[in-house]
């Protein structure tokens, strides 16, 4: 009986252990932060919705590093019905992929509202620059603190920041991607494009 009862009380204890971490490691969040549509799709499965952008750099060389390295992004706005309706906003996420040593524009709210980089070369870098890394974002209409949910049909404009007197070597290749979620797994998103300069793509879920 004693050894039935110890036995007992191990076994709940590993259960205790083998739950601990599943509420640490992200499986609920999904949830809490509405990526999720809890009405279903009517077969009994959940519909995804996708709010969440994700902007991978294509630098990988090393030899091409300056001091912005990897694509240069602006801006980036929402168009609905050829109307535009939001802009990038909230706190973009920044991963840099330091590629290289240095990069003088890595700070991602330069992404956030209207393109406002009229001269790259100066020093202020109203752009961010992903330096092999990926930044990820959602979109929010004027005044609204409500990430837009993006519908079939929505083009999504990428503005790239680059010298136009050589604008062959300093525009810089990039994908897009619409998440679900800030996970930055790119397995659960859907590629909506590749670009090299400003960039329009078009949403098709
Ligand atoms: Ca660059
Ligand atoms: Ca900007």
């Amino acid at each position: 009986m004693k050894k039935l009862l110890l036995w007992g009380v191990i076994s709940v204890l590993g259960l205790a252990l083998a739950c601990g971490p599943l509420d640490e490691n992200g499986d609920v969040t999904e949830g809490v932060d509405g990526t999720v549509d809890g009405t279903g799709g009517g077969d009994g499965t959940q519909q995804l919705t996708y709010s969440w952008v994700l902007i991978q750099d294509e630098l990988t060389d090393t030899e091409a590093c300056t001091t912005n390295p990897g694509a240069d992004i602006d801006a980036v706005q929402l168009y609905r019905g050829g109307e535009e309706i939001a802009t990038a906003g909230g706190n973009p996420i920044f991963h840099s992929g330091n590629v290289c040593e240095t990069n003088t524009a890595s700070d991602p709210s330069k992404i956030t509202g209207e393109p406002d980089e009229d001269n790259p070369e100066d020093s202020n870098n109203l752009f961010l620059s992903l330096n092999g890394g990926y930044v990820l974002f959602q979109m929010f209409e004027s005044g609204s603190t409500d990430p837009v949910v993006f519908q079939n049909g929505d083009t999504l404009q990428v503005y790239e920041v680059f010298n136009p007197d050589n604008s062959d070597k300093t525009k810089e290749g990039y994908q897009v991607y619409i998440c679900p979620d800030s996970s930055g797994d790119t397995s659960k998103c859907k590629y909506i494009g590749e670009g090299k300069g400003d960039g329009t793509f078009t949403v098709n879920l």
